[in-house]
C-alpha cells in the first residue's frame, strides 16, 4: 500500500483557512453549529495542561454493558477495589424477580467483576470493621405501594396471644380476621405468635400477651373496609378458649401509601474472598439505617424504617463483631431521622452533624449534637443557620481529624420540597460548648452534594442538584449541578474545579481512590430531561483527577509495614526528600450522601536514614482500628499514591 503524500505546509494552511471560512459561514446561519464550535473550544480548553493544573480533569470510565448497575452504595475495599452495590437498585421489576446486583471495580487493573448478592441489600447501612470486612446490615423487604395503586385497604395487624400455656401459635398466610362491623381482612405472610409470658412485679404476678405483627389486606376492594381508628379483630377458625385468647388489634386499615419495608439481614463483605458472609440477623428490620463505628471496633445501628415502613422510634442496636451477632441496645434509645450522619470523635462521642436523608419527623431528632454513649446524654451543638434545611445535606470530618472540625454542606427541607440552600457550616468540636459557625456559601443551592476528603487536606465537592431528586427548581425542569469545587480549610474558601459532565443527585456517590483520583457513580432522577417522564437511573461513571495529579512528580513510598499499632512509631522508606505531611486516610463507605467512615488523620513524620519515621496517634476515637491508606504529601501539596496499612 502506497502512503499518501504528505500535504505541503502551504496546502495545509490553505485547506485550514477554507475549513475555517466554511465553519464561520455555517456558524453565522446555524446556531447549533455555533454551539458545536464553542463545545470544541471548551474541549480544547479543558484539555490544556495549564487548565488541568488549576482545575483538574474529568474523564468518563467505560463500563462494559454487563457491569452497568444502579450504584446505590459504594465503598473502597482494602484490596483497592471499589464495591458497587445495587441490590434491586430501586427497580421494582428487579425486586420482584429477585435480581440483586453487586459489582467490583478494580481501578488498578481497570477491570469489573460480578459478586453474587444473596438478598436485597438496597438501602442497607454499612461501615468497615477492624479486619477490613464491610459490615452491611438491613435492606429492602418490600417496595413501596403508592396510594393510587391501592385498591384494597391494608394495615399492620398485631396478633395477640393471651395464653401462656398453649405455646406459640402459627397462622398461615391468608388467615382471615373479621372486624366488629363484619369486614374481612387476610394476612399477607405466615406469622407465629409467641405464648404469653408471666412475670412477677413487686410481688404481683403479671401476664404479658405474646405479640407478632403482619400486614393484612381487606378482602373487598374500595373504601367500605377502611378503618380509621384502633380496633379489635377476631381470627377465623378458632374454637373454645382460643377465641378469647387469640385476636388481632390494628391502629388503622386504610388505602394510604405503603412505604418501603426494611429487612433484618446482615452480612460481612469479605474483600479478599469477595463474597457476602451472613451474620446473625438484626434485632429490628431496618431500611435507611446508619451504621456508626464505635471506638472498640463494634458498630451501632441507628434509625431506619421497620419491616412495615414505620420509622423506628429510637430503637438502636449494637453489633458484637466477635460473636457476629446483633444485640438490642435499649440503654441507647434515641430518635433520629433515617440515615443520620454520626461521626466518631476523639473523645469517643458520636457527633450528629444534623445531616440525614430520607424519612422522619420534620421536627424531632434534627438538632445537631454530641451523643455520649456512656450515659446516652446529648449535648446540643447550636448555631447552625437554616436548621430546617439539613435533609439531604452532607457532612464530613475535616482533615486533619485532629482538629475535630465537622463541616456541613447544603441540604434542603424535609420531603419533596423545592427548597434547598447554599449554606455551609463548621463546628469546631475541640472546644468547650462547641457551636456551628458559618462557612463559605456553595455557588448553587445543593442537595445530595458529594464531599470527598483529598490527601492534601482539601475537600472535593461535586454533583448534587438544587431541586428534589434533580427535579424542578425555579422554573427549570431539571436541576442537576455540574459545577465542582474544592474547599480549602486553611483559607476557608471554595476554589472552582473542572465541571463534571454527568448529573448526580439522589442515590449517587463519590469516593477517593488509592491513586488520588475520585470516582463518581449513580444518580436517581425523578424525571427525564423534559421533566415530563420518569427518569432513568444514571449508570455512567466518571473519574476526577485533582490538580495535584498535574503538578509533576509525586512522592513515592517504597516500603514499610502492612500493619501498625496505635501509639507507636514505624518507618516507611521513600526516596522523596520533600515530604512535609503524612496522612492515614480511612476509605469511604457511602450511600445517600452519608459517609461516616472517611477520615484523614495526621501522623508525625521525622526523617530517618532512607525514609520517614511515622508516629501513629494513640486515641481510638481519632484513629479507629481498620485499614487505611498512607499518603505522603510534598511541599506543593502533591500526594503519593496511598499505601494500604492496617491500624490495630
Ligand atoms: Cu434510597
Amino acid at each position: 500500500m502506497t502512503p499518501r503524500p504528505r500535504p505541503t505546509p502551504a496546502r495545509r494552511l490553505g485547506s485550514g483557512l477554507v475549513a475555517l471560512l466554511v465553519l464561520t459561514v455555517v456558524a453565522v446561519v446555524n446556531r447549533p453549529v455555533v454551539a458545536f464550535g464553542s463545545e470544541a473550544l471548551h474541549t480544547f480548553s479543558i484539555n490544556r495542561q495549564s487548565y488541568k493544573e488549576q482545575f483538574g480533569h474529568w474523564s468518563r470510565l467505560p463500563v462494559p454493558a454487563g457491569f452497568q448497575v444502579n450504584a446505590i452504595h459504594a465503598a473502597l475495599l482494602s484490596t483497592g477495589k471499589v464495591l458497587i452495590i445495587a441490590g434491586s437498585g430501586n427497580n421494582r421489576e428487579n425486586f420482584e424477580a429477585g435480581t440483586f446486583r453487586t459489582v467490583l471495580y478494580d481501578p488498578a487493573a481497570d477491570a469489573f467483576s460480578e459478586v453474587p448478592t444473596p438478598t436485597d441489600v438496597f438501602c442497607a447501612g454499612h461501615t468497615f470493621l477492624p479486619n477490613g470486612n464491610l459490615l452491611i446490615a438491613g435492606g429492602t423487604k418490600s417496595y413501596e405501594v403508592l396510594e393510587g395503586d391501592i385498591a384494597n385497604a391494608a394495615g399492620v395487624m398485631k396478633l395477640k396471644n393471651e395464653s401462656a400455656t398453649t405455646g406459640p401459635r402459627f397462622f398461615a398466610k391468608g388467615t382471615r380476621l373479621t372486624s366488629r362491623s363484619g369486614f374481612e381482612y387476610e394476612t399477607r405472610a405466615d406469622v407465629t405468635v409467641p405464648a404469653a409470658t408471666q412475670m412477677v412485679h413487686d410481688g404481683i404476678g403479671m401476664q404479658h400477651a405474646g405479640e407478632a405483627e403482619v400486614w393484612v389486606d381487606a378482602v373487598l376492594p374500595g373504601n367500605a373496609p377502611v378503618v380509621e381508628q384502633p380496633g379489635q379483630y377476631a381470627i377465623e377458625g378458632l374454637t373454645g378458649a382460643d377465641r378469647n385468647n387469640l385476636y388481632g388489634v390494628s391502629d388503622k386499615i386504610t388505602r394510604e401509601k405503603q412505604e418501603y419495608g426494611g429487612d433484618d439481614t446482615s452480612y460481612e463483605f469479605d474483600p479478599v474472598a469477595e463474597r457476602y458472609v451472613r451474620t446473625g440477623d438484626m434485632v429490628k428490620s431496618r431500611w435507611y439505617p446508619t451504621l456508626a463505628e464505635l471506638p472498640d471496633g463494634d458498630v451501632l445501628a441507628v434509625s431506619g424504617l421497620d419491616e412495615f415502613g414505620r420509622i423506628l422510634p429510637g430503637d438502636n442496636e449494637r453489633y458484637d463483631r466477635s460473636a457476629r451477632r446483633w444485640v438490642d441496645a435499649p440503654e441507647l434509645k434515641r430518635y433520629f431521622p433515617t440515615y443520620p450522619a454520626l461521626h466518631l470523635m476523639a473523645d469517643d462521642r458520636l457527633f450528629y452533624s444534623g445531616s440525614n436523608s430520607g424519612y422522619g419527623s420534620d421536627t424531632e431528632g434534627r438538632t445537631p449534637g454530641l451523643w455520649n454513649l456512656e450515659d446516652n446524654s446529648f449535648e446540643v451543638v447550636p448555631g447552625l443557620a437554616q436548621p430546617r434545611l439539613t435533609e439531604t445535606s452532607s457532612s464530613v470530618l475535616l482533615a486533619p481529624a485532629q482538629e475535630q472540625k465537622v463541616m456541613l454542606f447544603g441540604g434542603g427541607e424535609v420531603g419533596e420540597s423545592p427548597v434547598s440552600t447554599t449554606r455551609t457550616a463548621i463546628a469546631d468540636l475541640d472546644t468547650n460548648n462547641p457551636v456551628y459557625l458559618p462557612g463559605p456559601d456553595l455557588p448553587q443551592p445543593a442537595r445530595y452534594l458529594s464531599t470527598v476528603l483529598l490527601p492534601d487536606d482539601t475537600v472535593f465537592t461535586t454533583g448534587g442538584s438544587s431541586g428534589y431528586r434533580g427535579g424542578p427548581y425555579r422554573g427549570r425542569p431539571r436541576s442537576d449541578l455540574f459545577n465542582s469545587q474544592i474547599y480549602r480549610p486553611e483559607a476557608d474558601t471554595f476554589a472552582t474545579a473542572a465541571e463534571s459532565t454527568v448529573g448526580r443527585n439522589y442515590h449517587s456517590e463519590a469516593i477517593l481512590l488509592p491513586d488520588g483520583r475520585v470516582i463518581t457513580l449513580g444518580s436517581d432522577p425523578l424525571y427525564d430531561e423534559t421533566g415530563k417522564n420518569p427518569g432513568a437511573f444514571e449508570k455512567r461513571i466518571e473519574v476526577y483527577s485533582p490538580p495535584y495529579l498535574f503538578r509533576g512528580e509525586r512522592p513515592v513510598i517504597t516500603g514499610g509495614p502492612t500493619r501498625i499499632e496505635r501509639g507507636t512509631t514505624v518507618t516507611f522508606t521513600t526516596g522523596s526528600t520533600d515530604v512535609t505531611r503524612a496522612r492515614l486516610m480511612r476509605p469511604s463507605a457511602v450511600t445517600h450522601v452519608v459517609d461516616v467512615d472517611q477520615r484523614s488523620v495526621a501522623v508525625g513524620i521525622e526523617p530517618v536514614e532512607g525514609g520517614l519515621a511515622i508516629s501513629v496517634p494513640g486515641e481510638k476515637g481519632l484513629l479507629p482500628s481498620g485499614w487505611y491508606m498512607l499518603f505522603l504529601v510534598d511541599s506543593a501539596g502533591v500526594p503519593s499514591e496511598g499505601r494500604w496499612v492496617q491500624v490495630a
